[in-house]
């Protein structure tokens, strides 16, 4: 119900009756001052004044999901949201959500995180109220071996959404930064929940830095407001990758990964480049050559041999 007022206030040209309120949802006037309270309690500015009705006056910062939902337009993405003011990891509760069955698609936004998380146990500084953490529940049809891919899709996906609503040019270091000006922004996990020979769900993690300072960041870290010098809303911004990664994910399914991966080369800061490859096997240096049909990164060693190579940290050398 709340959310039903709520679109109502939305849509409202000028002040909205109560009695126009109670009488299309069928609420009574106690009814819709408790629910107009909750709204004022989650940062809702609404003004209320005798005989002329309720208006909607300024929005919370916050990645509500009625917001979030507000003329998203997505396929499978975002049918299902969930808000959280602080959790310790974004992942750990997609994680018990999809266990517990929860559908392909679903969403989970966090305001803060006390245990962000990247690869091989670091740690993502996730301020609160900032930046974008978002996890994301994915049932598909994939091999474990195969899903690199989704880190690559979602990479061109966050770098377009970007681009999209900040105009800065942006580049994706292999295999899972969003970079600006060789500094990053933006960081993408992949989690899987899987057996030998099947996944049974994957967890994509995203996590950007949209209006953070500097200072809450570690060193060669930016966010969008640094570069910007402006802040970004975030809910447009999330919506946006929403929008990106629900069409990717699409064309992914129906036409597989070659088309991903043209568009991935052309984001890339790592190809053409002398690299070392930093596991934690062992380094491998070359040049970055290219990346094959399942996400692998190819180096090309000094004695000429092309090392195919699946997870690591790349170090550029000049
Ligand atoms: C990543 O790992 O880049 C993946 C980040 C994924 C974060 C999202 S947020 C929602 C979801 N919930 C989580 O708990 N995680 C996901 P990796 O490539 O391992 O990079 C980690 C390294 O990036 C750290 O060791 C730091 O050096 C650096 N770093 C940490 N926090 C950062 C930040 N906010 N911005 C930029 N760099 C950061």
């Amino acid at each position: 119900m709340k959310e039903a007022i709520l679109k109502f206030l939305r849509n409202a040209d000028g002040y909205l009756s109560g009695e126009e309120i109670s009488k299309s949802l069928k609420i009574s006037r106690a009814g819709i001052w408790k629910h107009i309270n909750e709204l004022r309690r989650d940062g809702y500015e609404i003004v209320a004044i005798p005989h002329l009705g309720y208006s909607l006056a300024s929005m919370p910062d916050k990645l509500f999901p009625a917001e979030i939902q507000n003329n998203l337009n997505t396929k499978i993405l975002g049918k299902k949201i969930y808000h959280y003011e602080m959790v310790s990891s974004a992942m750990d509760v997609a994680f018990d959500l999809a266990i517990k069955g929860a559908q392909e698609g679903a969403v989970i936004l966090a305001e803060g995180q006390q245990k962000g998380r990247g690869r091989m146990g670091r740690t993502w500084a996730s301020p609160k109220g900032k930046g974008i953490y978002m996890s994301i529940i994915l049932r598909p049809r994939l091999l474990p071996n195969e899903t690199p891919k989704l880190t690559l899709l979602a990479g061109v996906a966050v770098s377009q959404a970007l681009r999209k609503v900040t105009g800065l040019e942006l580049f994706i270091k292999w295999p899972n930064d969003i970079l600006i000006k060789e500094k990053k922004v933006g960081g993408i996990l992949t989690e899987l929940n899987a057996e030998l020979d099947s996944v049974k769900f994957a967890v994509l993690g995203i996590g950007i830095n949209v209006n953070t300072r500097k200072t809450f960041l570690p060193q060669k870290a930016t966010s969008l407001k640094e570069e910007l010098g402006r802040n970004i809303s975030r809910i447009e911004l999330t919506k946006q990758i929403l929008r990106e990664l629900d069409n990717f994910y699409l064309l992914f399914e129906r036409q597989g990964f070659s088309s991903i991966i043209e568009l991935w080369r052309q984001i890339s800061s790592t190809l053409g480049k002398r690299i070392k490859v930093v596991s934690q096997k062992n380094i491998i240096e070359g040049v970055a050559v290219d990346i094959d049909s399942q996400g692998a990164l190819l180096i090309r060693k000094d004695s000429g041999f092309v090392t195919r190579v699946i997870s690591g940290d790349v170090v550029g050398i000049r």
